[in-house]
């Protein structure tokens, strides 16, 4: 006998997700991932200016901002020809890192760790226990006993509070939960300073881009930030100095804290290593570029696929016609309709919705369903680490050795990198690419700061729009993965445009061809231990970094009810 879960809304993410899951057996048999909004930003752009795409789609999300902001700037660039001075690559590249190191630890703290870290026997550990463990595994510096007796004392008053708020629903003394409280309570202390560390991350974001979320400094030929270290109003060497100084402030976390903690629980949730594979044809972009047509790159991307490092394929420049010609849309299971065809090219994406209620074998998600080379395939933090070590990129080896390393030191046998195939291997991969763009951060200001010496304060080319039809691929490699946008322009007006997202990739529902999206495989064979606290259905879906906004980019007018919130 098979149960059905449906978890609606799942929580700790961004935007309205529904998971349903078949368990027999204790086991996942079928799953099915739904988008549950609509909102249309694909629709509001035709016909509209394409210097004000990247203000507009930039709303699509309130959590990856940024990222639609350079993505669509970078489309309408391609259609145009148009480069972009060197200056405004690297203030963009300097944007995009901090912005992702910020997400990337938003995300295992505040989002993923509280399905492995159980916040209520962090109270019984001890901060001696908890300062030795957290010494054991690296220098950081907030690992002192005060530190922990600090965090243990504030989750305390908390308690005694009674008002436990967002933590009032979490599963806390599920069987799955394992890590012994001295343990609970080091990773406790870490979440709570990783509070403050993710907004130094986000102060580059806002001194650079003017604010955030929602930067304002991006437009069509480059950026709005005028250069003179004469003027108080522009970028200064004071605002540059004070960047790099918030960039030397974060790297004791991200390369201490977050890495060491990252290798521990997934060492001792290393059965984790074995659940969660899914769709293992990985697909990334190249990004940091460091010349104005986006031919070489600071961070390698490209399609690694079934797994087989060794049959790596690069994407080498923005112009690249193996990804721009890769990439098809279905929409056979979402609540779309297209004129023709079971999947469509970008540039000739269509965006006409048909909702039908939630059918299990027809149409049951807002969000499409991407292949690439006509597969599914799975983007994010794993799929570009896969990507960039096999193409050989020193850091992230480098990055990628050392938690591996440092798990099996803690688990007490070798973690071969096969384990990264996983659900707690996409967590790792996370924390490695934070590593590799903290590096990335303070080498792209030395890049800036090293442009600007020669003289060079150019920040802009203006764009010229032609009469004709062009048309231009934007792509990004944003913190959940590869970000395209998909313009076409006639007469300097949108024509058509199309996003195609991270999560898109990774929550469609099944494709044309009925296979499975990525959260829908990784989910097959998950255990469940039991069906009214899917602890471990999260742990895989969370894994990913779900933002659903972005994947679907309406509001319901008729504001249904919402199904009763179980899930923490
Ligand atoms: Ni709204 Fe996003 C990222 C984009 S979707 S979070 O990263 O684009 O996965
Ligand atoms: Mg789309």
């Amino acid at each position: 006998m098979s149960t059905r879960i449906v978890i609606d809304p799942i929580t700790r993410i961004e935007g309205h997700l529904r998971i349903d899951v078949e368990v027999d057996a204790g086991r996942v048999t079928k799953a099915w991932s739904s988008g549950q909004m609509w909102r249309g930003i694909e629709v509001i752009l035709q016909g509209r200016d394409p210097r004000d795409a990247w203000a507009i789609t930039q709303r699509i999300c309130g959590v990856c901002t940024t990222v639609h902001a350079v993505a669509s700037v970078r489309a309408v660039e391609n259609a145009l020809k148009l480069p972009v001075p060197k200056n405004a690559q690297y203030i963009r590249n300097l944007i995009i890192a901090a912005h992702a190191v910020h997400d990337h630890i938003v995300h295992f703290y505040h989002l993923a760790a509280l399905d492995w870290v159980d916040l209520v026997s962090a109270l019984s550990g001890s901060a001696e226990g908890a300062s030795a463990l957290a010494a054991s595994l690296s220098d950081y510096r907030g690992n002192s006993r005060l530190a922990m007796q600090d965090a243990k004392d504030r989750l305390t008053t908390f308690v005694q509070s009674g008002q436990l708020g967002i933590y009032a629903s979490g599963y806390w003394g599920h069987p799955a939960m394992k890590l012994p409280p001295d343990a609970n309570l080091m990773a406790a202390a870490h979440y709570l300073q990783a509070l403050e560390v993710q907004r130094t991350a986000n102060k580059i974001v806002a001194i650079l881009g003017s604010k955030t979320p929602h930067i304002q400094n991006l437009t069509v030929g480059g950026v709005t930030n005028a250069i003179n270290m004469d003027s108080q109003s522009t970028l200064t060497l004071e605002r540059l100095q004070a960047v790099k100084a918030l960039i030397d402030q974060l790297g004791d976390f991200v390369h201490n804290a977050m890495m060491s903690d990252v290798a521990a629980v997934g060492a001792l949730y290393a059965d984790w290593t074995g659940y969660g594979a899914g769709v293992t044809n990985y697909l990334s972009v190249p990004d940091m570029p460091l010349d104005e047509m986006g031919t070489t790159f600071a961070l390698p991307g490209g399609y690694v696929p079934n797994a087989d490092l060794a049959a790596f394929r690069g994407i080498p420049s923005f112009d690249d016609a193996f990804f721009r010609d890769g990439v098809k849309e279905a929409v056979k299971h979402s609540w779309y309709d297209y004129g023709a065809g079971d999947a469509l090219h970008p540039f000739q994406g269509e965006t006409r919705p048909n909702y039908t209620d939630f059918q299990d074998e027809g149409k049951y998600s807002w969000i499409k369903a991407p292949t690439f080379m006509g597969e599914r395939a799975q983007v994010g933090p794993l799929a570009n680490v896969l990507a960039m070590a096999a193409a050989g990129h020193e850091p992230t080896t480098r990055h990628l050795t050392r938690l591996l390393t440092q798990a099996g030191a803690v688990a007490g046998t070798d973690i071969p990198l096969a384990a990264v195939h996983s659900t707690v291997g996409r967590i790792a991969a996370r924390a490695i690419r934070c590593a590799v763009l903290h590096e990335e951060l303070e080498k792209q200001w030395t890049l800036l700061m090293e442009n600007i010496a020669t003289g060079d304060t150019d920040t802009f080319n203006r764009p010229v729009f032609p009469k004709e039809e062009v048309q231009g691929v934007g792509f990004h490699e944003a913190p959940r993965g590869v970000l395209s946008h998909w313009v076409v322009i006639a007469d300097g007006k949108i024509r058509n445009y199309q996003c195609v997202v991270p999560s898109t990739w990774n929550a469609g529902p099944r494709d044309e061809q009925d296979r499975p999206g990525p959260y829908e495989a990784s989910l097959i064979d998950n255990p469940v231990a039991d069906a009214e606290l899917p602890l471990e259905v999260l742990r895989t879906v969370h894994s990913f970094d779900p933002c659903i906004s972005c994947a679907i980019h309406m509001a319901d007018t008729e504001r249904r009810p919402i199904v009763a919130v179980r899930a923490f």
